[in-house]
């Protein structure tokens, strides 16, 4: 299912507006919003009041159907995750018929605005028609669990066999053997093909539901949600992604370098492209695990993050083999090597939500640490992809993830929690006003912590040494934090312009992969180094196509996470360049972050960033201001290199279409 509003719950990060789901019709339970029809005389207040009541009645199910799905992938889990968000998703075609009566009329502000979520608070658009709202939520689930049960399989009879995502990335992060690398960037990419005709449907059922509600398609419902006109948020996006762009060329022109050196005559593809399986990533949206390749000064100070993790959890699994005796009982290892792991992730989790309690923040409830899903369980396919979840908007989070002692991992923990504090901290705001500011802000909050997480930082919490102070260590940790957040940028680009396009029709089925690699030529620099012809499927390789969460949000928080970093460094009291900033264990920043979280999205997000940082527009200053020292050095690297790249005819960005005029930008 994608969920996604509803998921939003799942929500993983989601705007979700609402986040909420209300009491589903049953025989035994009718409720006047289950039989369709709204009680006489009913005013626009309490209308919202009622649907608030009834999201917060029907949440815990939906919630429950999806994590069963997501944890405990098989035909009944995904028919019943299916069925629950259906009805979920027939509930708020209700309710969204229902407020219809009150076009018009005078409402308070709050009121009008949650009527205005409601709308928009799908980024699965239902259709009216039952079947076809039937078939979504099907192939939504069918989708989601063919991503998450993904395998790649080779050899026949006794040398059969299969590894899934984890394995394969893996491989990407440690092996530097070209063929390898490539093995497993398309072993893990044909996992994608069986649901292309799934995804065509689906992109037809969710443009129907766009079109019920009164959009051009669904691009256009994800594009209404930011309190502006959506033309004008693509239009914003090209703003903030020419801010940042000559810092991308300059990493990009610098990775290709070293490339070029690691892989001769294989480092790059023509036009000057990155080969798509040599960046560490299976998506080439974080470089991180490049460390090896491109740390600048290896001498300058250690920041082997995922050495330290790595070494800590063969301590502590050490220490319970010998403590359990098991070393010599081959079943007892393996059962001892999982609970090592569970207690190993338990600790990274711990690690988190001690800067979170450092600022003054609660500590997560006791039922997060008994309901969470800490590593891979070894019986069943799950989704493993990361997520944080608010079941019942009342103290019920938990995160999802298949943990493993690397650096990815563990500051993924930090981001995590980020939405589960915004949870914890906006729970008692009405159902409809649960969501982050934006689906952007949502996405910060925990990247904020990351940006914080400097090297005197990790000292500190034992996964460093004893740190330099030196031009060559400034530069390094530079470079570590531009290949997480930096190498992201167009990344977080490229995926909304391409299903944009998808859902308006400017990219149709039979463009589907060439679209996809123009976009990703275009945008990123990068390149499949062996043709992707239309029998692949190559964006369901990742895992928010398939899962349905829209992506803008992910490059919008790249750049808020350096605003709302800069605004909280300021109330700490840091003086000093911005990247030496650490506001570990400073309440003063600490309660000016969480007022922002317990606003949720009860006011337009300007105003609310206008709190935190004292300005109304998101703006990619600060990411150069961070990383001016870096961006100093990469020009200097690169001189007398002819650097950027020549894509192939690039596919043309949607043009947004026009606001329609049932949808006018909330106001608050
Ligand atoms: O999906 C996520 C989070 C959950 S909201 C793990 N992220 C994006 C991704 O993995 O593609 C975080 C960064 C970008
Ligand atoms: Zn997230």
């Amino acid at each position: 299912m994608n969920h996604r509003h509803a998921l939003l719950a799942l929500a993983v990060a989601a705007s979700l507006t609402f986040a909420g789901c209300t009491r589903s019709p049953s025989p035994d339970a009718p409720t006047p919003a289950a039989s369709g029809t709204a009680p006489a005389g009913e005013t626009a207040d309490q209308f919202i009041a009622r649907v608030n009541d009834e999201l917060r009645a029907l949440m815990p199910e939906l919630t429950a159907s999806q994590w069963l799905s997501a944890t405990y992938i098989n035909d009944d889990s995904q028919l019943l995750a299916a069925k629950y968000n259906e009805r979920y998703l027939a509930q708020l075609n209700r309710w969204i018929e229902d407020a219809k009566r009150f076009e018009g009329q005078q409402m308070s502000a709050e009121t009008a605005r949650a009527i205005n979520l409601l709308k928009l608070g799908a980024s699965m658009p239902p259709p009216r028609n039952p079947e076809h709202l039937a078939e979504l939520t099907r192939i939504a689930s069918k989708m989601e669990g063919t991503y998450g049960a993904g395998s790649y399989c080779t050899g026949e009879g006794e040398a059969r066999s299969c590894r899934q995502l984890g394995a394969l990335e893996d491989v990407l992060r440690s092996s530097r053997d070209y063929d390898a690398q490539l093995d497993a960037w398309q072993g893990w990419h044909g996992i994608a093909r069986p649901m292309r005709q799934d995804y065509v449907r689906f992109v037809e059922l969710v443009n129907e539901g766009a079109n019920d509600l009164g959009f051009a398609d669904a691009g256009e419902v994800w594009r209404s949600g930011y309190d502006m006109p959506p033309a004008e948020l693509a239009a914003e996006t090209d703003r903030l992604w020419n801010q940042v762009k000559p810092l991308y060329e300059q990493l990009h022109c610098y990775t290709r370098t070293r490339l070029e050196a690691q892989y001769p005559g294989r480092g790059t593809v023509d036009g000057g492209l990155l080969p798509a399986h040599l960046t560490g990533n299976m998506w080439q949206q974080d470089w991180s695990n490049l460390w090896d390749t491109l740390q600048p000064y290896p001498n300058a100070g250690d920041l082997d993050i995922t050495g330290a993790l790595e070494r800590q959890y063969q301590s502590a699994l050490n220490a319970r083999m010998v403590r359990e005796n098991a070393l010599i009982d081959s079943d007892r290892r393996a059962d001892v090597a999982h609970e090592a792991q569970i207690e190993n992730a338990k600790r990274m989790n711990e690690r988190a939500q001690d800067f979170y309690v450092s600022l003054g923040m609660p500590k997560l409830p006791a039922s997060y640490w008994d309901k969470t899903q800490f590593v891979k369980p070894r019986d069943r396919d799950v989704v493993c992809h990361a997520s944080a979840w608010d079941m019942n908007m009342a103290g019920d989070v938990r995160t999802k993830m298949c943990t493993k002692p690397n650096e990815e991992d563990f500051t993924t923990i930090y981001h995590e929690l980020g939405h589960v504090y915004y949870y914890l901290a906006y729970n008692k705001r009405p159902p409809l006003f649960q969501g982050g500011a934006h689906d952007g802000f949502h996405e910060a909050i925990g990247d904020t912590i990351v940006l914080a997480m400097t090297p005197q930082y990790l000292q500190s919490i034992g996964l460093v040494g004893e740190q330099q102070q030196s031009q060559e260590s400034l530069v390094n940790s530079q470079m570590r934090m531009a290949l997480a957040k930096v190498a992201f940028l167009p990344f977080g680009l490229m995926i909304d312009r391409w299903r944009w396009g998808v859902f308006d029709g400017s990219i149709t089925p039979d463009n589907y992969n060439g679209a996809w690699w123009a976009l990703k030529a275009q945008y990123q620099g990068v390149a499949p180094a062996t043709p992707r012809g239309e029998e692949f499927f190559d964006a369901g390789a990742k895992y928010h196509v398939p899962g349905n969460t829209p992506y803008t949000r992910y490059f919008l928080s790249h750049i808020l996470q350096f605003q709302f970093y800069k605004a909280l460094c300021d109330a700490s009291g840091h003086t000093g360049p911005l990247y030496e900033c650490s506001f570990y264990g400073n309440k003063a920043a600490g309660a000016k972050f969480w007022s922002m979280l317990e606003k949720g999205n009860s006011q337009p997000w300007q105003q609310t960033l206008e709190e935190l940082t004292g300005g109304e527009q998101m703006d990619a200053a600060p990411v150069l201001e961070y990383f001016a020292p870096l961006q100093d050095w990469l020009t200097e690297q690169n001189e007398g290199r002819s650097c950027g790249w020549s894509a192939p005819a690039a596919v043309q960005s949607p043009a947004p279409a026009e606001t329609p005029a049932a949808t006018p930008p909330a106001q608050g």
